[in-house]
C-alpha cells in the first residue's frame, strides 16, 4: 500500500491503551483502507480494526458514522455479545472516528478474534449461516429507533440509474476502451427492460423499504472458527434503507460460483445450486418471518439483477479508467464484468428450479 499515514498519532487518537506494535494492510475489500493494529496491553497482545473510510466514496463520513453508530447500538442492545456485533471503540474526544492532518477519516472496531470471512464459499453449511446471519442483521434492524437512516450513496442499488451510467460511459468513451466490451455492453442493455422490475414493484406498494445492509458480499460476515455459525455481520458503511432483495441478490452473487469475482476462465463460473438452496433457507430461516410474499416471489430474480447490476458497475469503472474500485491488473474491472455476466446466464439458466424451490420453501415458512 504506497500510502502513508501517521498510524502513531491515528491510533492515539482513540481510546486505546497499551504500546503499539505493528499495523499492517488487511483483507481483501474494493473501497475503504483496511489495517490490522496489533497492541500490546501490559503483556497481551490485542489487535483491532482500523479502517480509513474512502471519502471519493462516502461523501458524507459523519453521517455514515452516525449510521454505523445507531445500528451498532441498536444491535447491541439486541445482543450484548463482542463477537456479533461490530463494536466501535470511541476516540478520545468522544466522537467515533478521528481525522488526521490530511483530512482522513479513520474509525477503529474491535477484532472479532477466532472467526474468518471468505472470499468463496467452501460448503453450504457456511452458506446457510452467513445468509442466516444476513437474515438475522435485517430483521433486528427492522425496529431501529431515530428516524430514517441516511442514504449514504444515492441510487446505490437503482439498476436503471447504474445502466445509465454506463450509457453515459459509453458516450464518453473517456479512455478509449469501448472497443474491447461491444459483447459485455450488448449483454447489458439486451436485459435493460428487466431492470426496474423491483423498483416499479416498490413504487406500486407490492414491496417495502427496508433498513439493509446492501453490501451482502458473503466476505462481509465473519464466521466461527470452531461452530461454523455466521456469528457477525461487518462492512456497514452501505447500512440504509434499501429492499430486502438487494441483500438476498448479493449473497447469490458472491456464494454460489466456486470461482472468485474476478475469474477470467470463464468456464470455472457457474451457480451452486445447493449453494443456492443453502442461502435461501438460510435467509428465510430469519428473514421469511417478515417478508411478504412478493418480496419471497421475486428473490431468484434479485440473484441473476444483482448480479447483472455489479458487473454492469464494473464495466462502467473500466470504461471511466478503473476510477472507483481498487484494481490489481489491467483490465482487472473487465475481467470482473465478463464473470459476473457469465453467472447472470448461469442463474438465468436455472431460474424454473429455483422457483420451483421457493415455492417449497414458502409453503414450510407459512406452515
Ligand atoms: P471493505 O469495505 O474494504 O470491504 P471491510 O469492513 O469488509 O472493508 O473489512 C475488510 C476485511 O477485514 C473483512 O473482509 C474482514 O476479513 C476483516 N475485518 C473487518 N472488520 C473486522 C473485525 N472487526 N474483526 C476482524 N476482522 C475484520
Ligand atoms: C465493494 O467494499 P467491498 O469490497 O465490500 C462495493 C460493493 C460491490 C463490491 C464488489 C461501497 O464492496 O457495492 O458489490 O465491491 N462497495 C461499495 O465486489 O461500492
Ligand atoms: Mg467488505
Amino acid at each position: 500500500m504506497e500510502k502513508k499515514f501517521d498510524f502513531k498519532s491515528i491510533i492515539g487518537s482513540f481510546q486505546l491503551y497499551g504500546d503499539l506494535i505493528s499495523v499492517n494492510p488487511y483483507g481483501n475489500g474494493h473501497i475503504n483502507d483496511t489495517f490490522e493494529v496489533v497492541c500490546n496491553q501490559s503483556g497481551t497482545r490485542v489487535r483491532y480494526i482500523l479502517q480509513r473510510i474512502n471519502t471519493n466514496v462516502f461523501r458524507d463520513p459523519v453521517n455514515l458514522m452516525e449510521n454505523i453508530r445507531r445500528v451498532t447500538a441498536h444491535l447491541n442492545s439486541r445482543c450484548g455479545d463482542s463477537r456479533q456485533t461490530l463494536t466501535l471503540v470511541p476516540a478520545k474526544d468522544g466522537k467515533c472516528y478521528t481525522v488526521d492532518a490530511e483530512g482522513n477519516y479513520f474509525r477503529t472496531y474491535l477484532f472479532i478474534e477466532n472467526a474468518q470471512s471468505y472470499d468463496i464459499l467452501e460448503n453450504s453449511k457456511q452458506a446457510y449461516e452467513a445468509a442466516r446471519a444476513f437474515g438475522k442483521f435485517q430483521a433486528d434492524l427492522a425496529d431501529i429507533s431515530g428516524g430514517r437512516l441516511a442514504e449514504t450513496i444515492k441510487d446505490f442499488h437503482n439498476t436503471p440509474v447504474r445502466v445509465q451510467n454506463l450509457e453515459n460511459a459509453i458516450k464518453m468513451d473517456k479512455c478509449n476502451r469501448l472497443k474491447d466490451a461491444a459483447a459485455e455492453i450488448d449483454f447489458v442493455l439486451s436485459r435493460k427492460e428487466s431492470c426496474g422490475k423491483l423498483i416499479a414493484l416498490q413504487q406500486q406498494g407490492l414491496i417495502p423499504e427496508r433498513i439493509t445492509h446492501n453490501d451482502t458480499k458473503l466476505n462481509n460476515v465473519m464466521i466461527d472458527d470452531a461452530t461454523q455459525s455466521g456469528i457477525c455481520v461487518i462492512d456497514l458503511d452501505t447500512v440504509m434503507p434499501g429492499l430486502a432483495h438487494y441483500d438476498f441478490g448479493d449473497m447469490v452473487r458472491t456464494g454460489t460460483s466456486p470461482a472468485p469475482e474476478d475469474e477470467v476462465d470463464l468456464s470455472k463460473i457457474y451457480m451452486r445450486f445447493e449453494m443456492f438452496e443453502a442461502l435461501l433457507r438460510g435467509y428465510c430461516s430469519e428473514a421469511g418471518k417478515v417478508l411478504n410474499d412478493c418480496e419471497l416471489e421475486y428473490l431468484p430474480f434479485a440473484g441473476a439483477l444483482i448480479t447483472l447490476e455489479i458487473g454492469t458497475r464494473f464495466l462502467t469503472d473500466y470504461l471511466e479508467g478503473d476510477v472507483y474500485f481498487k484494481t490489481h491488473r489491467p483490465g482487472h474491472n473487465l475481467d470482473r464484468a465478463r464473470s459476473q455476466f457469465q453467472l447472470v446466464r448461469s442463474i438465468e439458466s436455472q431460474m424454473d428450479e429455483m422457483q420451483k424451490l421457493l415455492n417449497n420453501v414458502r409453503k414450510e415458512i407459512k406452515k
